[in-house]
């Protein structure tokens, strides 16, 4: 019984240190298989470092609060969301689907340190 004891906390001990551990979170998929960023009303990306496999359609849906955007700070930018020629309000959402691995970081431009990594590889 002890040692049942014992071992129930090393696995739940190492199961809190896996869950705190940092890198990039492979996100939810939708019905239709995208993988799916929320961009949340405390203005944060979720997962804010987020890891997709080569060829993945990423969707940023916005859960609602401020507008916001998606714009890769790369040269030259290879996504943005302001190819749909407005801001992401609430219920919208602005999708890429990505062909090539790399490592994106990009940001939100309406909201100071709304930011974030997406990993493709
Ligand atoms: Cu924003």
């Amino acid at each position: 019984m002890k040692a049942l004891l014992a071992l129930a906390l090393a696995a739940s001990l190492a199961a809190g240190c896996s869950g705190s551990t940092p890198g990039p979170v492979t996100p939810q998929r939708d019905a239709q298989g995208n993988y799916v960023i929320h961009m949340m009303t405390s203005n944060q990306f979720s997962p804010k470092d987020a890891k997709v496999p080569v060829g993945a359609n990423v969707t940023w849906a916005h859960d609602g609060g401020a507008p916001h955007n998606v714009v890769d700070l790369g040269t030259p930018s290879a996504f943005t969301s302001n190819d749909l020629g407005h801001p992401i309000g609430p219920g919208q959402s602005y999708s890429h689907r990505f062909i090539a691995a790399g490592i994106f970081h990009y940001h939100c431009e309406y909201h100071t340190g709304m930011e974030a990594t997406l990993t493709v590889a």
